[in-house]
């Protein structure tokens, strides 16, 4: 049931379930008085209460009228620094009182900090990302390129021999292997960026997804059909028909297996593609849901996100528990597929 925050009767529950300020405003000057139950902070919010022109905060617990705790934040969100305004508690001061806390609303980013791939600058020297590798493999028809999916550069590495898709081995050996889409596997060697081709002769699925999960378990997505390859070999060890599940299934690209061992695939069974997650105890398929955009030929698990890498160049961010997907960028590429990083 909907809550009323704004409701004069209101005598229920003391607890609100969105985000919004309470309204309205404690005058600055008045005495801190307890605000009406309707006002009272939900856990995990930060209610803003002005008490002698200083910004407090409710203790935290949904039920607790607020505690003369100054947090230096305040109603329209600026800061207040008539103290050391050290709001996210990391040992820091907020920069804009002075201090040298990049961002105060996060205790992870202070200077210090390991610094990490993602989108922040974790240590607070002005950098994102500095001193990092963080790039994942992907490949056009013909090409091999490093893809930074926070600064959104590219770099060429070398040509590809006819890959239909590629995936890592888990670290720490961290190799590169491809599938071809009439042979079967390659291997890429980083020191001599060359690739060889393994005697594979047993086997030739012609798929166009291919993953390798965090125990070196090699997949092969192909129309509705799943398969275990046997890495050296290419000899098929075990395969699936993931309609059987009922579920509506055409690979459409590419598979991937993300940090938690999840496998997903894309399917172009809808207009636009799906993201199918497949339970690898039951090998049965779920439609997680429609990403929205077309012809996700690349998926790669990398720094704790997964991506996805359209044939018309777009790096994309897909929620792997809706399937809801973002546009990150817009490379001039055409991508075939891409490759899980070390840290998935
Ligand atoms: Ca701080
Ligand atoms: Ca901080
Ligand atoms: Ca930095
Ligand atoms: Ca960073």
């Amino acid at each position: 049931m909907m809550q009323c925050m704004a409701c004069s009767n209101d005598t229920g529950p003391d607890v609100i379930t969105d985000q919004t300020p309470p309204i309205p405003w404690d005058p600055i000057g008045q005495n801190d008085t307890p605000p009406p139950s309707s006002q009272t902070a939900d856990a995990g919010w930060t209610s803003v209460y002005a008490d002698a022109g200083v910004a407090l905060r409710d203790a935290g617990n949904d039920s607790e009228t607020d505690v003369d705790e100054p947090t230096g934040r305040l109603p329209d969100g600026g800061v207040d620094c008539s103290f050391p305004v050290d709001y996210d508690n990391d040992g820091y001061v907020d920069h804009r009182c002075g201090g040298d806390d990049c961002n105060d609303e996060n205790p992870y980013i202070h200077p210090g900090a390991n610094e990490a791939c993602d989108n922040d600058d974790n240590n607070c020297d002005g950098n994102i990302n500095e001193g990092l590798e963080c790039w994942f493999y992907a490949h056009s028809s013909t090409s091999l390129y490093k893809i930074d999916p926070f600064l959104f550069t590219y770099e060429y590495v070398v040509s590809v021999p006819s890959l239909f898709d590629m995936d890592t081995t888990p670290a720490p050996q961290f190799k590169l292997y491809g599938l071809t889409g009439s042979g079967w596997l390659k291997t890429f060697d980083e020191d001599t960026e060359t690739w060889s081709t393994l005697d594979n002769s047993q086997s030739s699925i012609g798929g166009n997804g291919f993953a390798i999960d965090n125990y070196g378990r090699a997949f092969v997505t192909k129309s509705s059909k799943l398969y275990e390859v046997d890495l050296q070999t290419g000899a098929i060890i075990e395969e699936w028909d993931l309609s059987a599940s009922g579920v509506n299934v055409r690979s459409s690209g590419d598979c991937v297996v993300n940090k938690n061992n999840s496998f997903f695939m894309t399917s172009s069974a809808s207009p636009l593609d799906d993201l199918i997650y497949v339970d690898s105890s039951t090998m049965q398929a779920v439609l997680v849901g429609n990403t929205g955009f077309d012809a996700i030929w690349g998926l790669t698990a990398a720094f704790g996100n997964l991506y996805g890498l359209t044939s018309a160049g777009k790096l994309l961010l897909i929620n792997p528990d809706t399937a809801e997907t973002v546009e990150l960028y817009d490379f001039p590429l055409s991508f075939y597929g891409a490759a899980s990083t070390a840290n998935r």
